[in-house]
């Protein structure tokens, strides 16, 4: 059987152990008034940005639909798919072009890069307009929604949507030749609870309906718009949420495996009031004649209540089993040493506690975790209960011959050699030891010979890298090979924010042909790859894993190249041409390098962006709103008050020292070169940041931007500046991080971590509103609150090397020699440019107006080539720093 396979620059494919699709719905006119005001109103840098948002906040799919009267939709769909092709973190997803006109979606269809999705076609029109777009569906290479909609109408009972479901598969199988996995069936969500007795199957029918799809049509998957069912509760969001959370849970029993859900509005299955949750599924199944009605009346109790919290000690009367499963499942700490030595009586051995229930406890988590009803803060939080009920049994063991308690498999884990990061390695090896997975930690900046022998020495089952720039990707490439040279035959783990499934199989797996290489997306998904590796389907998993990547690396092959790429003179050719003169240029009150020996933390609490913090724990969201409504949002409270209360520890009792090293220089831009200059005088050239510049074809009249574009051109004759800053929040947190790793106390480890990246991220932010408005001084009058900061809305703009503007980390040491900033900030560079302290940003400042943030996208070799004789870097070894993003 095949899997349905999509993809945007990155691929998708989803398979039966696949999670639920989330479908982005917010660039969809009919359904945001937001999204249609910037449409309207030809703002697409906005609506560019409400795509970027779904991406970041999760969602794996997005649906764009133009389909308004005021608006010229087909322009529109082609007008924003040609932005969002230039924008890697948006393109990277697949798109679905939704719209009801077939015009606008072929033109959209014309548009996208690799495989999207339609939405949607259907018999409405009869067979011959189906067969028609079907077939053109399948020679633009996408997959398509098709909705329960013939001749007659839409679907409206569990016979209707089955047979217009088969009649229309058999169709496109037996007489289009469409690939089954390709078709995604929208079986029409009603509302339910209306008042009308005909509308009290609706959900109970597509249930039925979905369960009837994935069993008798081969290969076809089930979506659906989500909050359609709740219609009739509009205005009562705790109804809504329950109502849509207990629709999920149903229908994906069933077998839907994807849909259009809005995270805001779904509440956790498990949380929803039981008797709210008895009357919602009463109604949604249709268990009872006067469901509507208890519905409706229960209803009215609801509207407008914030959720209570409640602390109850009653639990502490359940026997001690049961205790310790709660205490690990609730993540409280509070009475374990008493509940472990308690239950250490019980038992002859004390090894047997954590074999029993401690591991009963821990599956609990595992399971709750594995099936979305637990969430990351929470299955940390119990490890630490875990961690702490074993360091309690741990000198009882001791005491004991042979006490040694059998562990499911050993994990080497390690971030690779120059990387600093290792909150997303802790917290995996945090959820692998919740599944009695032993670690071994060898922490950050582990050189491949040290990872080779660990693995030896402790006979390890499994090595695990992690890295989070990209100079990292080669240093996985080299690990390979080395384990390759050693003989090991072990899996491979690879994770980390700039990995991917392509990289793993372009790159990285046939270098290690004794052992298996697996890319693995996040933490939830680390378990069940290491238990199918270590498992006794191990042969069937790695078989299947090493078709995939063949797949992936034959795909990858064949679309080499493919891209519409200028040559790099071209590109230049094309560059942006702005307006330079006292308007856009304004002399900088201070010129120079200045340092901040130690910034005043309690100043740089309102500049956090909290949205970021939230995706480290996995919760996805927007800050505030994460913290009310969201399917997370009462673990993200709790997550907020927690990082609340350390944060003003961190301030109150200087656990951090913040330093920061900033200056302004003169300079201009040559092609894409900018010289920085000691002096106005431009008598000595300090230093050159050599900018790279997007080769991607655009739309008429769009330029191909590069940093250097940003600055007055050297023959204008006009003296230009460019910022240069380092800050850095880290220094001062080993010693708390070892003082919380010597508690067992993961969770606190792991929030100081998350925290200091916010306050480096919120002194960059501070920073720069500093410059803007005193030390260059050409934003006095500008008065942005925190949001309008997030938003990026002030002037100017401050890329950092390794983000899309500017992705070549080798720019780091000539920034660093120009501030001196190793000596004056204490941050220092490891061999592939990482920093230290961990949480440290550095970074250029523009202050045009129009300078503005783009990703470069792919280059080509002609301006490798260039940029290497410019820097005068060896061919080969600047290939290696940017081979993210060259087009091989
Ligand atoms: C927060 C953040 C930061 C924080 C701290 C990062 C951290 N976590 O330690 C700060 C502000 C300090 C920072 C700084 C920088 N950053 Co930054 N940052 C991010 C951001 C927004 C999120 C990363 C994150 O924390 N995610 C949450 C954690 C939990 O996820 P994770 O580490 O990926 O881990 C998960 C999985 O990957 C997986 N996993 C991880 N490891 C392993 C290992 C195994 C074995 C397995 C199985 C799984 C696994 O499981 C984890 C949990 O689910 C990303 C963009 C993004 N959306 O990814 C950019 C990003 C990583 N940063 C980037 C860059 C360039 C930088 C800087 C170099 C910029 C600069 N010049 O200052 C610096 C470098 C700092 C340094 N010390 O060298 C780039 C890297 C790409 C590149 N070209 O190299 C990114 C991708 C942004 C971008 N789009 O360009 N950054």
């Amino acid at each position: 059987m095949n899997y349905l396979r999509l993809s945007g620059l990155e691929a998708i494919t989803i398979t039966p152990e696949s999670n639920f699709i989330n479908i982005g719905e917010r660039t969809n006119v009919t359904g945001s008034r937001a999204f249609l005001r910037m449409i309207k109103e030809n703002d697409y840098e906005a609506a560019l940005s409400v795509a970027r948002e779904q991406v970041e906040g999760g969602a794996q799919i997005i649906d764009i639909n133009m389909d308004e009267g005021m608006i010229d939709g087909k322009e529109a769909m082609v007008k924003f798919l040609n932005l969002i092709a230039a924008e890697p973190d948006i393109s990277s997803v697949p798109i679905m072009v939704d719209s009801s006109k077939w015009e606008i979606i072929e033109a959209g269809l014309q548009c996208i890069q690799g495989k999207g999705i339609v939405n949607s076609i259907s018999l409405k029109e009869g067979e011959e307009n189906f067969i028609r777009q079907a077939k053109l569906i399948k020679r633009y290479g996408a997959a398509t929604v098709v909705m329960a909609f013939d001749e007659q109408g839409q679907a409206d009972s569990y016979e209707r949507r089955i047979e217009i479901c088969e009649r229309s598969y058999r169709i496109l199988v037996d007489h289009v030749k469409f690939a089954p996995e390709d078709i995604i069936f929208d079986p029409n969500i009603f509302p339910v609870a209306t008042g009308m007795e005909e509308h009290n199957n609706n959900a109970l029918d597509f249930f039925r309906a979905t369960k009837w799809i994935r069993e008798n049509l081969p290969g076809a998957h089930v979506s659906g718009g989500v909050s359609n069912v709740s219609f009739s509760f509009r205005g009562n969001n705790p109804v809504r949420e329950a109502m849509h959370s207990a629709f999920l849970y149903h229908a994906i029993k069933h077998g839907m495996d994807m849909g259009i859900v809005n995270p805001s509005m779904l509440e956790v299955y498990d949380d929803i009031d039981k008797q709210l949750l008895e009357y919602v599924e009463d109604v949604l199944l249709n268990r009872r004649e006067d469901a509507t009605e208890r519905l409706l009346d229960f209803a009215e109790n609801f509207k407008g209540e914030d959720k209570k919290k409640e602390v109850s000690l009653e639990w502490r009367n359940a026997p001690v089993n049961e205790r310790l499963a709660h205490a690990l499942v609730k993540g409280i700490v509070d009475f374990i040493d008493e509940d472990v030595e308690e239950c250490r009586h019980q038992f002859p051995r004390p090894i047997m506690v954590i074999e029993g229930p401690l591991m009963d406890g821990m599956n609990i988590v595992g399971d709750l975790f594995g099936s979305g009803k637990m969430f990351l803060p929470q299955v940390v939080k119990s490890a630490r209960v875990m961690k702490k009920a074993v360091a309690y049994l741990l000198p009882f063991i001791d005491a004991e011959k042979d006490g040694k308690s059998s562990s499911a498999g050993k994990v080497i884990m390690a971030t690779v050699k120059g990387d600093v990061h290792d909150i997303g390695k802790n917290i995996v090896s945090v959820v692998l030891s919740c599944n009695n997975y032993e670690i071994v930690d060898l922490g950050v900046m582990v050189p491949a010979e040290k990872i080779i022998q660990a693995a030896i020495d402790e006979r390890a089952d499994v090595i695990g890298l992690s890295g989070l720039i990209t100079p990292s990707l080669d240093e996985m490439v080299h690990m390979a090979k080395e384990m390759e040279r050693a003989n090991l035959s072990i899996p491979l783990l690879i994770g980390g924010a700039t990995t991917s499934k392509v990289h793993t199989a372009v790159k990285i797996e046939q270098n290690y042909q004794k052992g298996q290489t697996v890319h693995v997306l996040d933490a939830s998904r680390s378990v069940t790859v290491v238990e199918q590796l270590l498992g006794h389907k191990k042969d069937q998993f790695v078989k299947d894993i090493r078709a995939d990547y063949a797949r992936v690396r034959e795909h990858h092959e064949k679309h080499r190249g493919a891209k519409q790429v200028l040559s790099y003179a071209d590109a230049l050719k094309n560059k942006l041409v702005l307006e330079f003169n006292s308007e856009t240029i304004k002399k900088p009150n201070q010129l120079g390098v200045q340092v901040i020996e130690q910034q005043d933390l309690s100043e740089l609490v309102p500049y956090i962006d909290w949205t970021p913090f939230f995706q480290t724990w996995e919760l996805h969201g927007k800050f505030p709103r994460i913290l009310k409504d969201e399917v997370v949002g009462k673990e993200a409270t709790q997550l907020y008050e927690d990082a609340q209360h350390m944060l003003k520890q961190i301030v109150d009792e200087k656990w951090l020292t913040a330093k920061a090293v900033y200056g302004i220089f003169p300079a201009n831009s040559i092609a894409d070169d900018i010289e920085i200059y000691s002096d106005e005088q431009r008598t000595s050239v300090l230093g050159i940041q050599h900018s790279l510049r997007q080769q991607t074809k655009k739309a008429a009249g769009q330029p191909n931007l590069s940093l250097a574009d940003f600055i007055a051109p050297k023959e204008t004759g006009l003296i230009d500046y460019l910022g240069a800053f380092v800050v850095t929040a880290g220094h001062g947190i080993e010693e708390h991080v070892t003082r919380f790793e010597v508690d067992h106390d993961d969770y606190n480890s792991i929030m100081i971590k998350a925290l200091a990246d916010r306050l480096a991220e919120a002194f960059a932010e501070y920073l720069h509103a500093k410059v803007r408005r005193e030390t260059w001084g050409y934003a006095l009058d500008e008065n942005l609150d925190n949001d309008a900061l997030i938003a990026e809305q002030y002037k100017g703009i401050r890329p950092a090397p390794g983000y899309p503007a500017c992705p070549d980390h080798t720019e780091k040491p000539t920034l660093f020699s120009l501030l001196n900033a190793e000596a004056l900030s204490g941050v220092s560079l490891t061999e592939t440019l990482a920093m230290w302290p961990a949480a440290s940003v550095s970074g250029w400042y523009f202050a045009h107006p129009d300078s503005k943030y783009f990703g470069l996208g792919k280059v080509t070799l002609d301006q490798l080539d260039n940029i290497s004789s410019r820097k005068k870097m060896d061919l080969n070894e600047m290939k290696r720093w940017l081979s993210s993003n060259l087009i091989d």
